[in-house]
């Protein structure tokens, strides 16, 4: 009886993607098992070319695979994904594998990798990311898991990653919930990028009155150069796009309240709870935020906002408009910049706490295909990360010192343009103040810790002894080294 290298259980569009891509290459034979028999009998129907081993139970499932079994799981992310890996524990062997590929939250992982590791199978969460046509022709794909289920899985995952300069983007990310997590920061990051590129669009179409075609040549254009980029090249066909009913371009008659699924925010709960500032990726969430809010935008619509003439953009010649869209390029570039750097503090925080040892360039590296922030620019990240790899802030690094050397003068001109003109940049803003905060010799935190050792005898350290050290505030104002008990 023939059985198959690798199952697909959940066959919604993800996992039936999925499926076909696994079937379309070559030394790949897949079984597939969905909850409900009739997507499974669709999907078999549809694709004959694929020779799919369906399964109407679970049990058949697990006979149709050689050992050691290795099935991925695409369902909806919390109590459904609960529910078959219970179904598959109970089925599985020793030995077997058990893959999450669906979104879930990496401490839902590292409990669910800790409870079936007990039985002696192995569980894997792998984050995915591309979306449908991703799932179909080739994802970034970041699985955790243990070392063991990776000799296993590599080989199988790299059949049907994206390629790019002949390497799969999957590496084994770390152990157990290392590979969601990535996952989540890359994710986070794909909202500050979008944030950001909205926010390059807003300037244009305020600044210069240009329509969203024009705007759309200009992305185009842009991505011919170093922002070339997946968010880049469909921002162009999203504003290229003409409504078919009005005439008028489809990005005006969208409504502008943006949804989420979770993952941003997830991003910033977890930066939060690690120290990190991800403030691009928490401007980007509340950004969104903010435009679900349509009773308190009506609100304050008639809040007072800057005169009409506090801002023109120079002379409105073509020249002064060609410079104006240069600023707002590099202003583009530098907070990018600003939110991967950021976002790879977040995994370095992450890998500390949680024991993983993460390669921050292979990282990188997968993301360059097959996923939603693919970018030429993530070539540099590698590189900066193989130059130094103890690198404690990427933007340190000397590809993008000089980045900010020749961006950071146009990126202050468009924050400050947008601030007179009354345009939010929450994140083109949050990124230059970062960034400023981040090369202040001297920060006003001193100050901070100031107060809070007045009303709450938080204490202080000093620059110039080692100690602890706290003011006599309602005394006599002397300083006191500091006791256990402050
Ligand atoms: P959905 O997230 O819509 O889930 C539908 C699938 O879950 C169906 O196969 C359904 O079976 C199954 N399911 C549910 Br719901 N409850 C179940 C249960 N209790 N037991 C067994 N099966 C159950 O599918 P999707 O959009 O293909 O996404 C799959 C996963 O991939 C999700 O975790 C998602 O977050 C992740 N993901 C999605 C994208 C994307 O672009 N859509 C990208 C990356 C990752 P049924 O047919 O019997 O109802």
């Amino acid at each position: 009886m023939v059985q198959a290298n690798i199952g697909v259980v959940g066959l919604a569009v993800m996992g039936s993607n999925l499926a076909r891509n696994f079937a379309s290459r070559e030394g790949n034979t897949v079984a597939v098992y969905n909850r409900t028999w009739a997507k499974t009998q669709t999907l078999v129907t549809d694709h004959p070319e694929a020779g799919f081993i369906a399964s109407k139970t679970i049990e058949e499932f697990a006979a149709s695979l050689a050992k050691p079994r290795t099935a991925i799981i695409m369902v909806k992310a919390g109590t459904p994904t609960d529910a078959v890996i219970d179904e598959l524990v109970a089925v599985f062997e020793p030995g077997d594998i058990i893959v999450d590929g669906g979104n879930a939250l990496f401490t839902d992982t590292i409990r669910r990798e800790k409870a079936v590791r007990e039985t002696g199978i192995n569980f894997v969460g792998a984050g995915i990311s591309g979306g449908e046509e991703g799932a179909l022709k080739g994802p970034s794909i970041m699985p955790g898991g243990s070392d063991e289920s990776w000799v296993t899985l590599g080989p199988i995952l790299k059949s049907i990653a994206a390629v790019v300069d002949g390497e799969p983007c999957v590496t084994h990310v770390g152990h157990d919930g290392a590979g969601h997590f990535v996952k989540m920061i890359h994710n986070g990051i794909e909202y500050a990028d979008m944030q950001l590129i909205a926010e390059a669009y807003d300037l244009i179409r305020r600044g210069t009155g240009k329509p969203p075609a024009e705007i759309a040549d200009i992305f185009t254009e842009w991505n011919k150069g170093e922002l070339e980029s997946y968010l880049i090249e469909i921002t162009a066909e999203v504003l290229k796009q003409v409504d078919a009913k009005t005439g008028t371009p489809l990005v005006d008659v969208i409504l502008d309240e943006a949804g989420s699924k979770g993952t941003g925010v997830w991003t910033v709960q977890t930066a939060l709870d690690l120290g990190v500032p991800v403030s691009g990726i928490a401007e980007a969430v509340f950004a969104r935020a903010l435009s679900s809010k349509p009773e308190q935008r009506a609100a304050a619509a008639s809040l007072p906002g800057p005169d009409e003439n506090a801002w023109k953009l120079a002379d409105g010649s073509e020249t002064s408009t060609d410079a104006f869209i240069e600023g707002v390029r590099l202003a583009l570039y530098a907070s990018k910049v600003i939110a991967y750097s950021q976002g790879f503090d977040a995994i370095v925080a992450g890998a500390e706490q949680y024991g993983w040892d993460i390669k921050k360039g292979d990282i990188a590296r997968i993301w360059r295909g097959g996923c939603i922030i693919r970018a030429r620019f993530l070539n540099r990240i590698t590189d900066a990360y193989a130059e130094n790899p103890g690198l404690v802030a990427l933007v340190t690094a000397p590809f993008f010192v000089d980045v900010m050397e020749r961006t950071q003068t146009a990126w202050r001109t468009v924050v400050a343009d947008a601030a007179h003109a009354g345009i939010p940049t929450p994140a083109f803003s949050s990124s230059l103040a970062y960034y400023d905060g981040l090369r202040a010799d001297r920060l006003p935190t001193s100050l901070v810790q100031g107060q809070r050792d007045f009303f709450g005898a938080h204490t202080y350290k000093r620059v110039d002894r080692e100690g602890t050290f706290h003011t006599l505030w309602s005394g006599d104002r002397s300083e006191i080294e500091a006791t256990d008990s402050h």
